[in-house]
């Protein structure tokens, strides 16, 4: 392939994970309870139950993660040899500030961070990092109630200054919230609960106590990229969408407005990270609505003065929309009108797989922000069966990685996107995020953990890690 149609050199590839699914020892090193600690496991079409702090008797997937907390030397060294250039995994307020409201920080949570990098730095593997994936001090939660509290924007730059000035010289690529926009299903307990600690059902303006919280985040994450702009100048700090693109299901032009409202609900996020103001059609809603979000005189200022440097995002499906599919509502995005879509096909949890989306996403964001873009989650997740070998051969995560790399290549190549790097999810196999499944998984990196909890936590290469391999050493040509 000639040299303009092929990826540019130093494109990061790697991996990703975030610290509350991997790591386990909850309560190790003087960690404190987060938010996920209190997330029992499920499955699919069974809830995770978030309980009234940790109860006896209920099984919390997250205490135990996959214990990168005592394994990480070993995963990465794996992740070594298969060629990463970077690894994206999430630091755990509560390994740094336990409650949350504490004026110091706990040095032992400083530390694993500390030497977490130094083993990537070792291989030359670029450490990226979410400030926040979903792991808030469930302390916030109770005593405050998470982030429809202002005093939490506070805590967070708190923690955040703490960080990024201790990792100045070992991270460059850091992130503020991870898939903020997820909260905009507020119907769905897990959502706003992950994103933000707030159940938003249980407000009387749900909707609206949503946007307060979305406000909160958006000064929070403005301050956090202007402090770590003057902590050092060459820090990369991206914002984190789940991007899930909005099909029309028909050229129906009302199926096609009612597409380009669903994005907008979800743009609002990146939109006002990236351009630092309110857009146009979200104060026109929160007029519509009646809807009184507080803010403070300096807000717009500090919005305007913290735009993210690049956009960070998930891509794992797309969804399709149809004005007269009345009640027919999508529990992962909450999007209403969503129908299946007869050109592709989905994964077991319904998850609709479409490469092509990818390269659509990936014009959409670049066209909208022109700044450069970082795939930092993608990926297939499923059961695996080793064979009579006990190889794991999962042919099938290699299918859909292929195809959405050529999709990215695409992207990259004839439109002109600038991409900065592509990590999937779940590298390692860890608990999933929605079901709490241990069988749900991701990973080049087998896991031996199980939903009947047998497993002894032992590593193991799946086909896809040699595949992986390959693709990393070609940058991209061999798939
Ligand atoms: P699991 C919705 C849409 C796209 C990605 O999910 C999503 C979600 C759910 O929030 O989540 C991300 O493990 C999230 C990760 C998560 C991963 O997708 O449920 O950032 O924490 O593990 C995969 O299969």
């Amino acid at each position: 392939m000639s040299a303009e149609l092929q990826l540019p050199k130093g494109f990061l590839w790697g991996g990703a994970v975030a610290a509350h699914q991997v790591e386990g020892g909850w309560d190790q090193g003087g960690k404190g309870v987060s938010i996920a600690d209190v997330m029992t496991g499920g499955s699919h079409g069974v809830d995770r139950v978030i309980t009234d702090g940790v109860q006896p008797g209920h099984f919390y997937p997250n205490h135990k993660g996959v214990e990168f907390y005592s394994h990480y030397k070993q995963d990465v060294a794996l992740f070594a040899e298969m060629g990463f250039k970077c690894f994206r995994t999430s630091i755990a307020w509560t390994r740094i500030f336990p409650n949350g409201d504490e004026q110091q920080p706990n040095e032992a949570g400083l530390q694993f961070y500390d030497d977490l990098f130094d083993e990537l730095l070792k291989y030359g593997i670029e450490p990226v990092i979410t400030l926040s994936h979903f792991e808030m001090p469930y302390h916030l939660v109770k005593e405050y109630g998470g982030w429809h509290n202002r005093k939490v924007v506070d805590f967070f730059v708190r923690f955040s200054e703490v960080v990024l000035n201790r990792y100045k010289s070992k991270v460059k690529y850091w992130m503020t919230f991870n898939e903020i926009n997820n909260q905009r299903n507020w119907q769905y307990p897990l959502f706003g609960y992950c994103c933000s600690g707030v159940i938003f059902t249980e407000h009387e303006k749900p909707e609206q106590a949503m946007y307060q919280v979305m406000h909160h985040q958006f000064v929070a994450s403005a301050k956090v990229v202007k402090l770590g702009h003057d902590i050092n100048p060459d820090f990369q700090i991206g914002c984190m969408i789940a991007m899930v693109p909005v099909y029309p299901f028909s050229c129906h032009p009302d199926d096609v407005v009612l597409a380009q409202e669903s994005m907008h609900q979800r743009y609002v996020f990146s939109d006002v990270q990236m351009r630092g103001y309110y857009p146009a059609y979200t104060l026109k809603e929160w007029a519509r609505k009646g809807y009184d979000i507080q803010m403070e005189a300096d807000d717009a200022e500090t919005l305007r003065q913290g735009c993210a440097d690049y956009v960070g995002f998930s891509y794992y499906m797309s969804n399709a929309v149809k004005t007269d599919a009345s009640g027919v509502d999508d529990p992962i995005t909450g999007f209403e009108g969503v129908v299946k879509n007869p050109h592709v096909k989905a994964s077991d949890w319904g998850w609709q797989i479409d490469p092509v989306g990818l390269r659509y996403a990936m014009n959409e964001l670049y066209e909208r922000y022109q700044k450069p873009l970082f795939i930092v989650e993608n990926g297939f997740g499923a059961i695996d069966k080793p064979n009579a070998n006990g190889v794991i051969e999962d042919d099938y995560r290699i299918d859909y990685l292929r195809a959405h790399i050529e999709e990215m290549k695409k992207a990259v190549a004839y439109d002109g996107v600038e991409l900065m790097g592509y990590t999937p999810w779940g590298c390692l196999d860890c608990v999933s995020f929605t079901t709490g499944q241990y069988d749900k998984r991701y990973g080049f990196i087998h896991v031996n953990k199980n939903d009947d909890g047998s497993g002894d936590f032992s590593r193991g290469k799946k086909k896809s890690f040699s595949w992986y391999q390959q693709v990393i050493a070609s940058n991209g040509e061999n798939l």
